[in-house]
């Protein structure tokens, strides 16, 4: 089998990839560990930057979005039960970010492969790469008990944080840089009206709680764990407890419980690696980094990662330029560094740190107040939060 693109990974990268090369008469083929129901059915991003919802509607996706996705102007933070809201299309002159579950994002984007006819393979098992250094890269898989090979031009390692693309490249070559949280996000989904039409990120002395949503009926609830947790010590009934209590009195009186039908423990961390290409392979998504979830950036910075490589890839293969594919590496991370550092930024903002003390805690209390006495730090928010235009 021989194709242009090789894309490791389906998830949002991989996918959003291949139907923007597919769109262009670039050939791909993607290569799935996992079969349809596993990816469609991780419970994963909410919140769709304008990038996100214009990459949907340039493809064409975006019918089922406008109908059943939520636009919301606003964002709130709370500080120990007071809510206050940050207007977000006011501050930055009318961008709002999109509710819209990164299932349905998949769901989209699978029926979409399907009708258009963009080559996934699913189940491939023990994928390899070969030759990215040289001039005839190719894949190898295993489906079936069967042995299988791609040749390619290039390989788009789009296989999320635990692939196999960015172990690929030397080690001599890679510079990564990390920071692991001392905590993670117990989150649930169930079956209930959210307490808010927006989200609500609160800093709460017994640690961090978003109030979240997929739909005007469905709630999506986290709070601050420690890593040690064991879910089973984590009854719907406690986990309702402790959110009503860092939500704060006002909020908490709009919690509607019931019962949970995902609940899941994640970790935090910050991650990249530095370059995203090496030889014949570019590295887009989650497969070069990581952000916590704090801002809502991950499956949108993968966006943005694959709209600059479709298009550097695009200009490689039309016009047989290299200036796209050679500027990718750098142009990508000057997104993903501000988007690190936001992510990172109001993590630090909003959490619990076990090793830290009372003077760090009303730092956040501190700045937590200025924001919400400043116009230009709600400005600095609204503008990251609802993303940085791709430069
Ligand atoms: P993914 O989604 O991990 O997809 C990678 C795909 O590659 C496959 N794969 C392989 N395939 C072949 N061979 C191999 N050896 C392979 N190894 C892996 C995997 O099966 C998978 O299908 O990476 P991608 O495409 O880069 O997308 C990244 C996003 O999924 C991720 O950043 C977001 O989900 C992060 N995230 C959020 N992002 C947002 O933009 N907004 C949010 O509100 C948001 N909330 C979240 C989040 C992530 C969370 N968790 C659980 C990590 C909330 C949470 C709780
Ligand atoms: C979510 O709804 O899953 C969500 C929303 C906002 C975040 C993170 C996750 O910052």
């Amino acid at each position: 089998m021989r194709t242009q693109v090789a894309i490791i990974g389906a998830g949002p990268a991989g996918l959003f990839l291949g139907h923007l090369l597919q769109r262009a008469g670039v050939d791909a083929v993607i290569l799935e560990r996992k079969d349809r129901a596993y990816v469609e059915g991780r419970v994963r991003a909410g919140v769709l930057e304008q990038v996100t919802v214009d990459l949907m509607e340039r493809l064409g996706l975006d019918a089922r979005m406008r109908r059943e996705g939520l636009v919301h102007g606003g964002t709130n933070l709370a500080s120990d039960g007071e809510v206050f809201r940050i207007d977000m299309a006011e501050l930055t002159g009318g961008s709002t970010v999109m509710v819209y579950g990164q299932q349905e994002v998949m769901k989209d984007l699978f029926d979409a492969a399907e009708t258009r006819g963009v080559p996934i393979v699913f189940d491939a098992r023990n994928v390899a790469l070969h030759d990215i250094d040289g001039d005839h890269p190719y894949v190898t898989w295993e489906k079936g008990g069967l042995e299988q090979r791609l040749d390619c031009d290039v390989v788009a390692g789009c296989d999320g944080y635990h692939g196999v693309s960015r172990g690929a490249i030397p080690a001599a070559v890679q510079r990564t840089f990390e920071r692991v949280y001392p905590f993670g996000w117990l989150g649930v989904l169930a079956e209930v009206p959210p307490c808010d039409h927006e989200l609500i990120y609160c800093n709460h002395e017994r640690g961090f709680a978003l109030a979240s949503m997929r739909s005007p009926t469905r709630s999506r609830y986290y709070i601050q764990c420690s890593l040690d947790e064991d879910i089973a010590d984590w009854s719907d009934a406690r986990f309702w407890d402790e959110l009503c209590l860092r939500l704060g009195p006002e909020a908490a009186s709009r919690v509607t419980r019931g019962p949970s039908f995902e609940k899941t423990i994640a970790p935090l961390r910050s991650f990249v690696t530095e370059p995203m290409r090496h030889g014949r392979l570019f590295l887009a998504g989650d497969a070069a980094h990581i952000v916590p979830p704090t801002g809502a950036k991950g499956m949108n910075l993968a966006v943005s990662d694959v709209v600059m490589l479709s298009e550097a890839l695009i200009e490689h293969f039309q016009e047989n330029s290299a200036a796209g594919i050679d500027g990718y590496s750098a142009r990508a991370l000057a997104r993903v560094w501000k988007a690190e550092r936001f992510s990172w930024w109001f993590t630090s903002l909003t959490h619990r740190f076990p090793d830290r003390d009372g003077f760090d805690r009303k730092m956040q209390l501190a700045e937590l107040a200025y924001i919400k006495s400043s116009r230009a730090a709600q400005v600095t928010l609204a503008e990251n939060y609802v993303g940085l235009p791709l430069v």
